[in-house]
């Protein structure tokens, strides 16, 4: 019995991350299949010490157990579905899927168990999402979440590599008196600021904050939860911080608080402002669980709660969450090996 995992997209940012994690992962498997599009056919990447040769994507089945996809919503749209009737367990990075009610959107740490209904195809959540609710969810469990808002500082890795190169390069051309261009954003992002990420919508509100109220409701399994998100791309290159504002059902001190985090999975709990210490891209980039600071009363709502999170938009927004996906399943005898010829 050989599990054969797959990766398509294994060329992007997100994909070259997935092999790392996979690298350390104690997810059992045997074999690594690495695709991308045509343009990168033939590149070998270094696993485990060896070189393996990117192939073109299949459109047709994959002959894999696990397939972690992240190629973008285009591709897994067209082809995720051909995968999974193929034998394999899709685990989707895109928004191709998330909103499908057949489809589980999963945070392991969260609602794991939801991952084991899969029909075939099952969606990580955005990163920005998926990074919240690690320390929100705790609190909605014990406290009850009813309101919710959220501001986001998102790292150029959201936009991919593209991303990343597009910061460093135009930043250059600052540094040596050039005006910054842009092509990934909507505007130069050296020095700048950039309230929009993803689409407008008629509501006035980006796609990119709808996600995070739509998904966050989807993996909290609660409609009831009102949530308003703003969503600003800031010039760093990975790892997306968030300010965050609870109302709560009951209320909660920042001990009470600051005591169920520690205790909590994927969580650090760093704060403690006389040591000037709080959730920061620059010691969140790398890491695997999401730091949780700045916790505080709320002015706003009473017995309500502020506080701030930074986590790696790379790790547990994308390929650590889909790696973490694999191996919850695999802990739960779910992931079988195809009879292969
Ligand atoms: P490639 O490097 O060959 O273009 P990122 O999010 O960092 O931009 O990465 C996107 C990933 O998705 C890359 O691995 C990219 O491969 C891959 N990709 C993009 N378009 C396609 C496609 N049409 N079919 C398969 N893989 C694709
Ligand atoms: C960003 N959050 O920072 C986006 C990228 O829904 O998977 C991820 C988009 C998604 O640009």
């Amino acid at each position: 019995e050989k599990l054969r995992v797959a990766i398509v997209g294994a060329t992007g940012a997100v994909g070259h991350e997935l092999m790392k994690v996979l690298e350390h992962s104690r997810l059992n498997f045997d074999e690594l299949l690495l695709y991308a599009s045509p343009r990168s056919a033939g590149k070998t990447l270094k696993f485990r010490g060896q070189d393996l040769t990117v192939q073109v994507t299949p459109e047709g089945p994959i002959d894999a157990d696990v397939v972690l996809a992240s190629a973008g919503g285009s591709v897994s749209q067209a082809l995720a579905h051909r995968w999974a009737e193929g034998g394999a367990v899709v685990i989707d990075n895109s928004s191709a899927f998330r909103y499908d009610p057949q489809v589980p959107l999963v945070v392991p740490e969260v609602n794991g168990e939801a991952a084991l209904s899969h029909r075939g195809i099952i969606a990580n959540p955005n990163c920005t999402t998926a990074i919240a609710v690690v320390a929100v969810a705790p609190i909605h469990r014990k406290y009850g979440v009813r309101r919710m808002i959220v501001s986001t500082y998102q790292a150029t890795s959201g936009a991919g590599q593209k991303g990343m190169d597009e910061l460093l390069t135009e930043t250059h051309k600052v540094l040596h008196g050039q005006p910054a261009g842009h092509s990934e954003f909507a505007h130069p992002i050296p020095f700048n600021v950039i309230p929009h990420i993803d689409a407008f919508q008629d509501n006035g509100y980006t796609k990119e904050e709808m996600k995070v109220a739509w998904e966050t409701r989807k993996i909290l399994g609660d409609d009831s939860l009102k949530i308003s998100c703003t969503a600003v791309r800031i010039p760093t290159l990975r790892t997306h911080s968030e300010a965050i504002t609870l109302e709560l059902e009951k209320p909660a001190t920042p001990d009470e608080i600051r005591e169920l985090l520690a205790h909590s999975p994927g969580v650090e709990v760093r704060d403690n402002v006389g040591e000037k210490l709080y959730p920061m891209p620059l010691t969140a980039s790398g890491k695997f669980d999401v730091e949780v600071g700045r916790i505080r009363e709320s002015l706003v709502f009473d017995g309500g709660i502020d506080l701030f999170v930074a986590g790696d938009q790379l790790l547990k927004g994308a390929a650590l969450n889909a790696v973490q996906i694999a191996e919850y399943l695999q802990e739960k005898g779910a992931l079988k090996v195809k009879q292969r010829a």
